[in-house]
């Protein structure tokens, strides 16, 4: 039940070997509008592969901000201001509305919200490897807005010039709000480092150690392992390869770092005069795969929280189906409804 591994919106996608004369113009017709760099919208024409390809990436995306929301909502009861819980009480919210914009950019591709929930519920879905892992001290709020929102701004900047429009139109926002949840993360993690006690700066190497290494495995299997990759850059779906954003990640992290006074956790960690980047040690990828397979530390934990939220929330979803369906009623003139 809790697997990530399997996806229902995967189906083999068997090529079908007769094609009419119509499909193969359309084909050619959508091939050179991908190449024009024209956006698609939902209206529009699509290949079925194209189609399964944004509803599995749109809706894991989906899935990842609202799963996101649980090690946040975690901590909003015990931030240490006022100031500090209405930031992380807006941040949360705004993870919400991502996960909206998204479940309704993947419905104007034909699959259902129930669809998509029932895929998450049952585990066949797949969500942000690292949303597995606990939060465990306040400076983990901190450090997941500067990794782990630092990661997924370097992942989703792309993303705003995606070919299929809707999805892009909604990344426009989201990407704003990232930016403002990466900000907010090193801003408090500066505070703790500048002003804090020891037994803070301590708290929040801590949670760099831990969170360093699942953020560097969130941009997926390298890119001669990543089995989507070829045909979703592509169809312009994925504009920079997994490795590539890893690698601007790392880049930016070292200075970020440097700047707070954290050490990252690689002792490999060394710039590279040729390449012009930064080198890094190797990923335990193996632990990915686990985590992927429902193996990390929290994914039942996660699970069962968005499943538990779903069933208790049953009686609002009623309550607002049998209020439209009122409003619904009212409106009707009084000649049809009699
Ligand atoms: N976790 O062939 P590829 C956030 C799967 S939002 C789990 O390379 P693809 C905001 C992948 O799905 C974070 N699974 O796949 C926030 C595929 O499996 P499938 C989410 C992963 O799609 C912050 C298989 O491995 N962001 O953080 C992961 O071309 C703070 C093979 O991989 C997005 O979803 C992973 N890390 O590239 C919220 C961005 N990586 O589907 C709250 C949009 C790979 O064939 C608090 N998504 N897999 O069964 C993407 O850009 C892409 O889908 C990638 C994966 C890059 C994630």
């Amino acid at each position: 039940m809790y697997t990530q591994a399997m996806d229902t919106m995967k189906d083999g996608d068997p090529v079908k070997a007769v094609r009419s004369v119509d499909e193969v113009r359309l084909q050619e017709a959508f091939d050179a509008r991908i190449d024009a760099g024209e956006f698609i919208e939902a209206k529009d024409w699509m290949p079925d592969h194209y189609r399964k390809t944004l509803v599995r990436q749109i809706s894991q995306h989906a899935h990842s901000e609202i799963v996101g929301m649980l090690p946040e909502g975690n901590w909003i009861t015990r931030a240490p201001t006022l100031k500090r819980k209405a930031i992380l009480l807006a941040k949360v919210q705004d993870e919400g509305g991502h996960g909206l914009y998204l479940y309704a950019a993947a419905e104007t591709l034909g699959t259902s919200r129930d669809q998509l929930f029932d895929a998450l519920h049952s585990g066949r879905a797949k969500y942000s490897s690292i949303f597995n892992y606990p939060t465990l001290t306040w400076a983990d709020m901190g450090t997941v807005g500067w990794l782990v929102d630092g990661a997924a701004i370097m992942n989703q900047v792309p993303i705003c010039r995606c070919s299929y429009a809707p999805y892009a139109r909604a990344m426009i926002r989201i990407c704003r709000e990232e930016s403002f949840h990466q900000r907010q993360g090193y801003e408090s993690l500066l505070t703790m480092m500048m002003r804090g006690t020891d037994a803070q700066k301590a708290m929040v190497q801590d949670a760099v150690d831990r969170w360093w290494w699942p953020s560097v495995m969130m941009f997926g299997p390298p890119d001669d392992q990543s089995p989507n990759s070829a045909q979703s850059m592509r169809w312009g779906i994925k504009r920079v390869s997994n490795d590539d954003l890893r690698q601007k990640f790392v880049d930016a992290a070292v200075e970020q770092a440097r700047i707070l006074g954290v050490t990252l956790p690689d002792p490999d960690l060394a710039w590279n005069e040729e390449r012009q980047h930064w080198d890094f040690g190797a990923i335990d990828w193996a632990e990915f795969r686990a985590v992927l397979a429902g193996d990390g530390p929290c994914n039942r934990e996660r699970l069962q929280a968005r499943v538990d939220a779903w069933e208790e929330g049953a009686w609002v979803r009623e309550a607002a189906l049998a209020y439209a369906a009122k409003r619904h009623h009212n409106a009707i003139p009084m000649e049809r409804a009699a």
